[in-house]
């Protein structure tokens, strides 16, 4: 079978436009097939899955190959299996059963039919995880972002209003909620100060603990090398964090598969040309106003890091409710939960009840204001949207 691909061809896209999908040919850093890993049950659904087509119609089953979603472009899905990357679409059977949903990072069971330009998706092979969001407040609805994650980086820009550790928490949660590692990545550290840096990793560390690894990076800086690189380096060193594009290629090894999250204008697309080693993925000016960006990646895409793993580039996320989210805030403030249950009331607040244990833990100084006031409002947050959630919507 030749190796066949989407050449940019005018397609209809949801909505009934007619748009230019970019071809698959000009866009370099994709991953390979053997870059990728699937897991022993999604390798036993393959097989199922051929095992299947044989049954019922000996030819498909030949043509099948395993295949994982590597991009999503305005919902349109490129697939890249062993015998390369193709666009594709859903089979007649999947659209008519609702179940022409994938995300980057979702193996599939594809063919390309020789009468076909595209590609054709015939199963989806169940999800080890995702990493989801959930959309449009507590009514709205879950959103996957990517499926089979095994780190999520959280990005967060420096400057000069302080980095938000709210944020940061309520990424952290939702990560690890998923089943996800996290680690913190702080950009544009040329922005800010010696002080400023001081004090924003500070907070991080005092919010998440040691739990998540947490790295500076600059790429003006390290693209300038000389004193400002020296200055930067200097003050992660002195903060006893790491410092660079290099620190974060690290926490992406080859095997493993990331995303990065975070607002628009965080430079996260910066970031990962940066670990390209060149400028393969769009990024945008941020807003002199308000310093917010102007929503630059609109694909959710998979590139390939030199020496190191896959990282999945996702566009900006404005807002990350938490609804739901027990298991995560668990993981992230584990004494805090464990201390809550022997509070002498089940539903305290931990901010003014007699007998709680969690300020008990606070007022003998185990843990921080700032950790303390992240797990109460995130706690607070995840007890409005529970009681306000659609009982019928399954988190
Ligand atoms: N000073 C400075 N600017 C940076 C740095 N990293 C990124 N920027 C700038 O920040 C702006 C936004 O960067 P992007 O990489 O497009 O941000 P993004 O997070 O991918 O944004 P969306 O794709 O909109 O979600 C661009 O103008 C970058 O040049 C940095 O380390 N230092
Ligand atoms: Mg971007
Ligand atoms: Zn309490």
């Amino acid at each position: 079978m030749t190796r066949r691909r989407n050449s940019g061809k005018h397609v209809t896209v949801a909505g009934g436009t007619s748009s230019v999908l970019p071809a698959l040919d000009s866009l370099t850093d994709l991953p390979g097939f053997t870059d990728l890993r699937a897991s022993e049950r999604q390798r036993a659904a393959w097989e199922e899955c051929v095992g299947h087509a044989r049954d019922d119609a000996g030819d498909v089953a030949d043509e099948l190959l395993m295949g994982c979603v590597v991009r999503l472009d305005r919902g349109f899905p490129a697939v890249c299996t062993a015998r390369g990357t193709f666009r594709a679409e859903f089979s007649a059977r999947l659209t008519k059963g609702d179940n022409s949903h994938v995300a980057v990072g979702d193996w599939v069971c594809a063919r390309v039919p020789d009468t076909h330009e595209m590609g054709l998706i015939e199963e989806v092979l169940p999800r080890e995880s995702d990493i989801a969001r959930w959309r449009g407040g507590s009514r709205g609805e879950r959103q996957t972002l990517a499926a089979n994650v095994d780190v999520v980086l959280v990005v967060q820009a420096l400057g000069e209003k302080s980095v938000s550790c709210d944020r940061v928490a309520r990424s952290a949660v939702i990560a690890r909620d998923c089943g996800a590692d996290v680690a913190v990545v702080l950009t544009k550290a040329d922005r800010a100060s010696d002080e400023v840096l001081e004090r924003d990793v500070a907070a991080v560390r005092d919010v998440l603990g040691f739990g998540a690894p947490c790295v500076l990076t600059s790429s003006d800086a390290e693209r300038a090398g000389g004193e400002e690189r020296d200055r930067v380096a200097t003050i992660a060193a002195a903060c006893g964090v790491a410092f660079g594009a290099r620190a974060v290629r690290l926490l992406v090894p080859a095997g493993v598969v990331a995303i990065v999250l975070g607002e628009s204008g965080a430079g996260k697309s910066t970031l990962l040309n940066a670990l390209l080693g060149h400028d393969t993925l769009e990024t945008g000016e941020v807003r002199l106003a308000d310093d917010a960006g102007r929503h630059t990646t609109v694909s959710r895409r998979m590139v390939s890091v030199p020496d190191g793993g896959i990282i999945v580039d996702e566009p900006g996320l404005r807002s990350l409710p938490i609804v739901g989210h027990e298991r995560g805030l668990a993981k992230v403030f584990p004494e805090i939960v464990e201390a809550a249950r022997g509070c002498r009331f089940r539903d305290c607040t931990h901010t003014h009840e007699p007998g709680c244990e969690v300020r008990a833990l606070f007022e003998g100084g185990v843990i921080s204001e700032g950790r303390l006031g992240a797990y109460l409002s995130l706690a607070a947050e995840m007890r409005s949207s529970a009681s306000t959630l659609d009982p019928d919507v399954v988190i």
